[in-house]
């Protein structure tokens, strides 16, 4: 039996579908709905076999057409979605290097997890979100072999998963041209269609409204991965999560400092720096205000209209 409450979200969810519209690479934005392969609609992909749970509708059209945004290992990545009230996780994918990554697809074998947030403290994520402007904040792997990639966002709604076929995935693929120093093997591999059934029981939830408890859950796709070189993928996942904050680990600490400076720099905007702006810095686009000129050993090279970040000279 559904609950009035349940009932109601039922009929309100209809106007409440998403979309993954804009993220930042340590602090800075390419612009809105730059460098993510957008879907026709902000409608969900409900059947997993098909090639759109890889990057939505659309989202294997190559060439594509989307800007590649630099990033680099180890980055902090912000995604920003459209307001959303189903209940439910989000998970990010990457996969590569490829030598084009407006060029890739996605669909197949070559994925990996790096960050996922289900159930925590009686909250969804999305509900997480919501309370952090629908943002989500997580690093990139260390130890990346340089290249491009393509970086998938996932809100997994589950408030008509106690159907079969009911759950409703929302997806964007973002490309990202990262620049690594090594060539770190992350597995477990997960590949896409293939990876999810719809009958799995993260996805079909028969008693979703009638004593599931979602303290257990976790999202599709495997666990995060870890990686060879580098240790673990980074990203800020909470679950293995006996608070490490006072631990005096390099990776902890990296964290910190690199969420740190993320929410500095979104914080204050582009601050003039003393010698130029630094290596993977903005220094130019449509609206930018802020000082044009790179570090010494650095260039400004133009991404898009939007967005020209500081590359080694
Ligand atoms: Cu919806």
């Amino acid at each position: 039996m559904l609950t009035t409450a349940a009932i109601a979200s039922l009929l309100t969810v209809a106007t409440a579908h998403q979309n993954f519209h804009q993220f930042w690479v340590d602090g800075v934005s390419p612009g809105y709905q730059v460098g993510i392969r957008m879907p026709p609609s902000n409608s969900p992909v409900t059947d997993v076999t098909s090639n759109d749970i890889v990057c939505n509708v659309n989202g294997a059209k190559v060439p594509s057409g989307v800007a590649t945004v630099e990033a680099k290992e180890g980055s902090t990545i912000k995604v920003q979605w459209d307001q959303s009230t189903h209940p439910g996780p989000i998970t990010h994918m990457l996969y590569g290097p490829v030598d084009d990554a407006s060029k890739a697809t996605g669909i197949g074998a070559g994925w990996i997890k790096i960050d996922e947030q289900d159930y925590v403290d009686g909250k969804w994520a999305n509900e997480i979100m919501s309370a952090a402007d629908m943002t989500r904040t997580f690093t990139l792997p260390k130890g990346l072999a340089s290249g491009e990639y393509l970086l998938r966002s996932e809100m997994l709604a589950l408030h008509a998963a106690q159907t079969m076929d009911g759950a409703q995935f929302y997806i964007g693929c973002a490309q990202l041209k990262i620049t690594g120093t090594g060539s770190t093997n992350c597995s477990p591999k997960i590949t896409l269609p293939g990876a999810y059934k719809a009958s799995d029981s993260n996805i079909y939830i028969p008693n979703f409204y009638n004593g599931f408890n979602a303290q257990n859950y976790k999202a599709p796709g495997g666990p995060v991965a870890t990686c060879a070189a580098g240790g673990g993928a980074g990203g800020s996942n909470p679950q293995p999560a006996p608070t490490s904050t006072a631990e005096p680990t390099s990776t902890a600490a990296q964290q910190t400092t690199l969420t740190t400076k993320a929410s500095t720099s979104a914080a204050s905007g582009p601050s003039p720096a003393p010698g130029g702006v630094a290596l993977y810095g903005q220094c130019g686009g449509t609206g930018y205000t802020g000082e044009t000129n790179c570090v010494s050993g650095a260039k400004c090279a133009k991404q898009n209209d939007y967005y020209s970040q500081c590359i080694p000279a």
